[in-house]
């Protein structure tokens, strides 16, 4: 099935018209990818180098996202303000190129979004819709909305379903972990242990936290980016990472964490804010839990 993109100028819900908006985006931010690939000698706000496809993308999807009725504001893990707009009711987040340091190898990467009804930093229970574009060698997006997620191919202006109601497989079959092992704790690291030895798991880590999840969500298993040494709340962002992340999974059947709750219970203070991430099947989440505690 082949779903034309709703046209903003006439669709009503505004839910739709910025998930149409970002999937539109997407096939052009792919293209514009090309040359664009250097560092633009610049940090984001959590003090990592942009390259200039982070600046470009996040300024087309600033400008497309907050011409749209009834988006109130719009935040990016590349800018340090949120734009407010004169409209109420829903608020974007958005990690515009997620892994973009994949950009150099020419490796997988992803846009990020999260749509809330509450102003932002908001929790995750205020999501009404979260999704993710995946630039592999197709360009797909895993969207969640009212407990469901449905995969989409996107080709330009339209969406061909892949696969409704997604959800993840039973039998888990890959795994991956980011962060330094030497920075992972004793437990996590225990845990990690018990994941390998399975002889049912296999190690599958790319680097772009989107192509990591969406080979969970397609193939079950867990990814995780857990606290460091160094780094107690690990590195992935709760608006514009976590939440979208966890809401997706969550609404497929399974589990997220940040080692004690679910990462959409969690109460953030500030937009820019980190968070432990762990999404997965629901009995490897569990175990995960057991072990940390
Ligand atoms: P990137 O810095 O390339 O944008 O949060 C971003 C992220 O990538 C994730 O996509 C990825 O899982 C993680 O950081 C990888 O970070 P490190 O290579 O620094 O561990």
């Amino acid at each position: 099935m082949t779903v034309a993109d709703p046209d903003p100028r006439t669709e009503d819900d505004p839910v739709e018209v910025v998930v149409a908006t970002i999937a539109r985006s997407a096939v052009e931010i792919r293209q514009g990818l090309v040359g664009r690939r250097s560092d633009a000698d610049q940090e984001n706000p959590s003090g990592e180098t942009q390259v200039e496809a982070d600046v470009w993308a996040d300024e087309l999807l600033a400008d497309r996202l907050t011409s749209i009725d009834g988006v109130a504001q719009y935040a990016s893990e590349e800018r340090s303000e949120i734009i407010d707009c004169e409209d109420e009711a829903y608020c974007v987040a958005v990690d515009p190129l997620d892994g973009s340091s994949n950009l150099k190898s020419n490796n997988t990467m992803g846009t990020v979004f999260g749509i809330y009804d509450e102003p932002l930093p908001a929790p995750g229970s205020a999501l009404v819709a979260a999704g993710f574009v995946l630039y592999g060698p197709i360009t797909t997006m895993a969207y969640a909305r009212d407990g469901t997620v449905t995969k989409y191919e996107l080709t330009g202006g339209e969406r061909s379903v892949v696969e409704e109601d997604v959800t993840l497989p039973d039998d888990p079959l890959v795994y991956g972990f980011g962060g330094r092992v030497p920075h992972w704790s004793d437990d996590f690291r225990e845990y990690v242990r018990e994941i390998e030895s399975n002889p049912d798991h296999k190690l599958r880590y790319g680097g772009a936290m989107i192509g990591d999840v969406n080979q969970v969500l397609t193939y079950g298993g867990i990814f995780a980016y857990p606290a460091l040494e160094d780094s107690p709340r690990g590195k992935l962002r709760l608006q514009f990472e976590g939440n979208p992340i966890a809401y997706v999974i969550e609404s497929a059947g399974g589990r997220s964490s940040d080692g004690t709750q679910s990462i959409l219970e969690i109460d953030p203070e500030i937009v820019h804010e980190r968070v432990p991430l762990h999404v997965g099947n629901t009995d490897l989440i569990e175990r995960l839990e057991s072990a940390l505690a």
